[in-house]
């Protein structure tokens, strides 16, 4: 009887525990075994805030990392006023806005445009070129003509009023010293982790202001500007591309985070290895963001005034100050 009665009990244990497993599955912890990390939304600068409460709204409601970043960064293309983001961007030297951005998801998917223009939402033809190409990059005028075959707008405007003044005051010099606003503003780069424990990630940009006609920076290349392994982390990155590309910078601390660092440790090793760069680093900054698949965060940047914004499960929307080196 008292057999029976244990064989009852352990039946009944078991078909409990393969019921949570299943809905672990589907997103939920086994108790005792697995601890559900919270959802998570960061992204830089101080667009951040208003890109998080975007990507929020989706995360917060069951939605998807990738659908989170891309209607996130969205937020922030639309705002003319960014002019680091966007239609609304700082031009290249001969008064080109042209845009980059890359995508990410959980199963190692990617999409890219680079040396876009005249399109307002880079990112989601990125995540175009993800969805429906064999390829991962697209550019220039191959990129646009996509866009427009998959149903994009073609904007008509070249430059908004206030970078057209901006365009003609630099135009007086034509100094030659790409631009990084690291004061206030950039690119955005945006990770999230999302109720099933799933990474993704999105970075969109209109690149160095005044740059060279034709130049591409890391923000839409995957491994530079942006990272995802869903087994170990996410990374993105703001700055003079330059740097972040030379040492394939968001793919550098997602390794380093699989190697055991936290993601602010993680991200202070690949600005120390800038550092030691033997260019000369004056007036660029460079900040690297890092999400681990714990759900946590940190940052590092070159130079101080580096700023993200965070919201989770446990912590309301807001800006957080980066750890820095110089
Ligand atoms: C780039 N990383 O094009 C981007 C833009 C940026 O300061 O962050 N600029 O190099």
């Amino acid at each position: 009887m008292a057999s029976r009665r244990t064989f009852i009990k352990w039946s009944a244990l078991s078909a409990a525990i393969l019921s949570v497993k299943r809905n672990y599955a589907s997103g939920f912890p086994i108790p005792g075994k697995d601890v559900k990390p919270p959802v998570v939304v960061i992204s830089t600068w101080n667009h951040g805030l208003a890109a998080n409460a975007e990507a929020w709204k989706i995360l917060s409601s069951g939605g998807t990392a990738l659908d989170a970043v891309e209607k996130g960064v969205m937020n922030t293309e639309a705002d003319l006023t960014n002019s680091s983001v966007g239609l609304g961007g700082t031009p290249d030297r001969d008064g080109h806005v042209t845009l980059d951005a890359c995508i990410m998801d959980e199963k190692g998917n990617c999409g890219s445009v680079c040396f876009l223009d005249h399109i307002k939402h880079p990112i989601s033809v990125a995540r175009k070129v993800m969805e429906k190409t064999p390829h991962v990059i697209l550019v220039g005028e191959g990129a646009k003509k996509f866009a427009t075959d998959n149903g994009f707008l073609v904007e008509t405007f070249d430059r908004t009023p206030s970078a057209d003044a901006a365009w003609k005051t630099w135009l007086e010099q034509s100094k030659y010293a790409p631009v990084t606003n690291y004061h206030n503003h950039d690119t955005i780069g945006m990770l999230a982790i999302d109720s099933f424990g799933n990474l993704s990630g999105a970075c969109t940009t209109s690149g160095l202001g005044y740059k060279m006609h034709g130049r591409v920076g890391d923000s839409p290349i995957i491994g530079a500007g942006l990272f995802i392994d869903n087994e170990v982390g996410a990374a993105c990155a703001t700055g003079t591309g330059e740097e972040v590309i030379r040492i394939c910078g968001s793919h550098t601390v997602v390794e380093m985070m699989r190697a055991g660092k936290t993601p602010e440790g993680a991200c202070r090793t690949a600005i120390e290895r800038i550092s030691k760069s033997p260019k000369d680093l004056k007036g660029m900054q460079i900040g690297f963001l890092a999400l681990n698949k714990k759900g946590e965060f940190g940052s590092y940047s070159l130079r101080k005034d580096f700023s993200y914004a965070v919201q989770s499960s446990e912590i309301p929307n807001g800006m957080r100050g980066s750890e820095h080196k110089w």
